[in-house]
């Protein structure tokens, strides 16, 4: 039919003008975040409990900063990680869920008899016949957030724990995208000695922290000295490059060192309290270098705590799938963008921020690797849905239960939980609903079945037990550095029986490896 103007001509002017108007609505609200470059400054506790800060409801006054924080932010309600250190920080770097890059199993595990026999593996030894770890680590291949921020122009720094490999070049902070770097490769740090076990397979204690992979002397206590190093780092940084920094304290985490000062404390609040210091300093400097305004910035935690109690009101610890061990505190500050006490129920994974990041970056998206994160620009600072209904935090080949979260369900081995009427996980309502386990468990399997293969793991640390992490570094270590690792092993414990084992042993079941976190806290290497 032949449209005769001029009614018909006049909608289709009033239509045309009302879909380039709501377009255009919808592509400057995209517009306001893509692309715009904040400096961007994550911050990550180590270990901390759900119950512990005072924004979640501790009457116990140990965070003031945080809480202030917190009056400033936008609160993630529904925000997730994996369940232990190494899973969280691969996919926050990736983009990918652990076990793509079996990042699932930590450097040391390679260290360790248990572990390695559910794997196929026996301890390697070295050509002179002693055990030693075969070399584990996040694949120099995978493309990580530093790689991304640096090649979109952003100056990137890591300060804190790494525990993606802590031996070969490649594997360090400085062969992933980090352009600048301060503190340690392993999995925890003596606060005072800068020491750690070397847990597995030779016992002892080894040096391990540096800067710009360098070791250095350094006298004082962790968690301050990260701080100031990061305040350091914010001073020289300009408005005319954009920066990234990776803040990845280690407290609260084993082993219990105390703070100076605060010795009547109890040790887990005080290393809180110097936790909260720190951060609050970071803050600190951010706005007297006039960077408020143009920085994201981000507060949260790696994974849950090693005590039930720390956890509440939700079930579980570290290294388990309850809510206890993945649910994380997360604030989000981005001034002009977020609400100062909004807060989001949308759910969000670690992964997550990986998308979101090069989207505010206007970095490269395209890359050789498929991801699992989305860009929650949108829900973030739009208040837009959130794109993601499921979250795998475990697979088969994993040393934890295979667990799926998928809508309000999660799938955690053979339990079901609905986990939003139930946020404790008191009910397990599996033989109520065998059609959605049915569901799940095959969902849960076949995305296992995406795990690649592992390899046969040829390479091995050499020599055995290294004095400082870093091949390079270890080659022709200073003399104060051999000297303090000698004081240490002089200290340590020189005999174990047959059959025991300074490090855990893998877990079994739900449960059982909580007691990983509380072995950790007693392996202090050298006292203050
Ligand atoms: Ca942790």
């Amino acid at each position: 039919m032949m449209i005769t103007p001029p009614f018909p001509r006049l909608l289709l002017l009033f239509l045309s003008g009302f879909l380039l108007s709501h377009l255009a609505a919808i592509t400057s609200a995209a517009a306001e975040h893509a692309g715009t470059r904040p400096n961007i400054v994550f911050m990550m506790s180590d270990d901390m409990g759900w119950a512990q800060p005072g924004f979640n409801g501790s009457k116990k006054g140990l965070t003031p900063n945080m809480d202030a924080f917190a009056a400033e932010s936008m609160r993630l309600d529904n925000y997730y990680t994996h369940s232990v250190c190494a899973p969280t920080r691969s996919a926050f770097l990736t983009g990918r869920y652990a076990f793509r890059t079996w990042s699932d199993w930590r450097s040391e595990d390679f260290g360790k008899p248990s572990y390695l026999a559910k794997l196929g593996l026996t301890l390697a030894h070295t050509p002179d016949g002693t055990p030693t770890r075969r070399i584990h680590a996040l694949d120099s291949d995978e493309r990580t957030i530093a790689e991304a921020l640096k090649d979109a122009g952003y100056f990137t720094s890591l300060v804190g724990k790494w525990h993606l490999g802590e031996w070969l070049p490649e594997h360090l902070p400085m062969g992933q995208g980090f352009m600048h770097q301060y503190g340690h490769y392993g999995w925890g740090i003596g606060y005072y000695s800068k020491m750690i076990v070397h847990n597995a397979p030779a016992r002892f204690a080894v040096y391990d922290w540096h800067r710009n992979q360098k070791p250095i002397q350094e006298k004082g206590y962790a968690t301050e000295l990260f701080a100031n190093e990061a305040v350091r780092v914010i001073e020289k940084q300009t408005k005319e490059k954009p920066f990234f920094m990776y803040v990845a304290f280690n407290a609260v985490h084993g082993p219990l060192d105390v703070p100076e000062g605060k010795e009547d404390m109890d040790p887990r609040e005080a290393m809180l309290q110097s936790l909260d210091q720190a951060i609050g300093d970071i803050l600190k400097a951010i706005d007297a270098q006039g960077f408020r305004d143009n920085t994201l910035v981000i507060v949260t935690n790696d994974n849950g705590p090693v005590l039930e109690a720390m956890s509440k009101p939700y079930r579980g610890t570290k290294n388990t799938t309850f809510e206890g061990g993945v649910k994380q505190p997360c604030l989000i500050r981005w001034p002009g963008h977020t609400t100062a006490g909004a807060s989001s129920d949308g759910m969000m994974f670690i992964t997550d921020f990986y998308s979101t990041f090069i989207e505010l970056a206007g970095a490269e998206k395209a890359q050789a690797r498929p991801v699992d994160a989305f860009d929650m620009t949108a829900m973030l600072f739009d208040g837009a849905k959130s794109p993601r209904n499921e979250i795998i935090y475990d697979v088969k080949g994993s040393v934890r239960l295979p667990t799926i979260r998928s809508g309000n369900y999660k799938l955690m081995g053979d339990m079901l939980f609905d986990v939003v009427s139930d946020p404790g996980e008191k009910n397990d309502i599996a033989k109520e609903n065998p059609d959605v386990v049915a569901r799940l468990k095959a969902r849960v399997d076949a995305v296992g079945d995406e795990r690649p293969p592992l390899g046969d793991k040829p390479l091995l640390m050499e020599p055995a037990l290294p004095t400082v992490y870093g091949i390079n570094e270890n080659k022709n270590p200073p003399a104060w550095l051999i000297k303090a690792v000698a004081e240490v092993r002089s200290t340590q414990q020189q005999r174990w029986a047959l059959g025991e084992t300074p490090w855990p042993k893998a877990p079994k079941g739900a449960v059982a490896s909580k007691m990983d976190g509380l072995a950790d806290e007693k392996a202090k290497p050298g006292k203050k």
